[in-house]
């Protein structure tokens, strides 16, 4: 995983494809639910470019409903364990639940990605024990009700004071700085408006000291703007991470593997 890092801070750029194995994620409608169905999944992102694969058993789309304990590790440490045997591929575990952040790096995961930025309690510690990068996410509200009535004075400020202040908790909590990627949560408790300001703005946060992730693929932002169904999303998706590689972002989370490494094959071509 430090490869990848290393990669990352040298101006390389690096895909995380996304799996989900929520039976109510948004954009697969569930049909990685089966676990043979999402290890081939995984493997054939692996194959198409993603260099690590975030697996959530969560689903954190506005409105969802949280899962329990129980559920989420069902869900996710057997796919985890099972890409384990085919593959050495990086794995992520988008949780915020501590108890799945260990189960999952003790089945073979290698990095936790939490949209709650560690703020469950021991989330800090355990990571720091755990000696794994972390992904520092910002969101305001809950899953819930985040999308009814975010609210910001000057969106990028707010939030990269937000991820400066939850990278330095971190560091007192244990956790290497070298091990800190921070983003800004596209589309968790932000407008439309907010969510431009932000893509806007990308190269605000590159200036931080920590790697950046976005996530912006297949979002509802898309729909907002151009009034597009889930499956109509992928031009406006891969253009948005053209927009934030040309600011410095060098880390992708992504659904679409293929047609977002073209072009970022294209960015990188360019930017030689
Ligand atoms: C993100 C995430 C994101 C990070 C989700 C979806 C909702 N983790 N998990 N960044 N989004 N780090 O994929 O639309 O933007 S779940």
């Amino acid at each position: 995983m430090q490869e990848l890092l290393k990669k990352i801070r040298e101006g390389q750029w690096v895909v995380m494809g996304i799996l989900n194995v929520t039976p109510d994620s948004f954009s697969d409608g569930g049909q990685f639910d089966h676990l043979d169905a999402a290890v081939k999944h995984a493997l054939i992102m692996q194959k198409e470019g993603a260099e690590i694969i975030d697996i959530g058993g969560e689903s954190t789309r506005p409105g969802a409903e949280p899962v329990s304990l129980e559920e989420e590790l069902q869900r996710v440490v057997p796919v985890i364990k099972k890409i384990r045997e085919h593959s050495k591929v990086m794995i992520s575990i988008d949780t915020s639940k501590p108890e799945v952040m260990q189960a999952a790096i003790a089945a073979g995961a290698n990095m936790v990605n939490d949209v709650n930025a560690l703020r469950a309690d021991s989330a800090m510690p355990i990571c720091a024990e755990l000696n794994i990068p972390v992904c520092l996410m910002h969101k305001q509200g809950l899953p819930q009700t985040m999308q009814d009535k975010p609210e910001y004075i000057d969106v990028a400020e707010e939030i990269s004071s937000y991820l400066q202040t939850r990278a330095e908790l971190c560091m007192e909590a244990g956790i290497k700085k070298k091990n800190i990627v921070i983003d800004p949560g596209f589309g968790f408790g932000k407008t439309l408006e907010n969510n431009l300001s932000l893509l806007k703005q990308m190269n605000m946060f590159c200036q931080m000291e920590y790697p950046v992730l976005v996530g912006v693929s297949r979002k509802s932002m898309f729909e907002q703007l151009l009034g597009r169904n889930v499956e109509d999303r992928l031009v406006a998706s891969t253009s948005a991470v053209v927009l934030a590689y040309q600011q410095g972002v060098r880390f992708f989370r992504v659904h679409d593997v293929v047609e977002t490494c073209d072009a970022l094959i294209l960015c990188e071509a360019v930017a030689q």
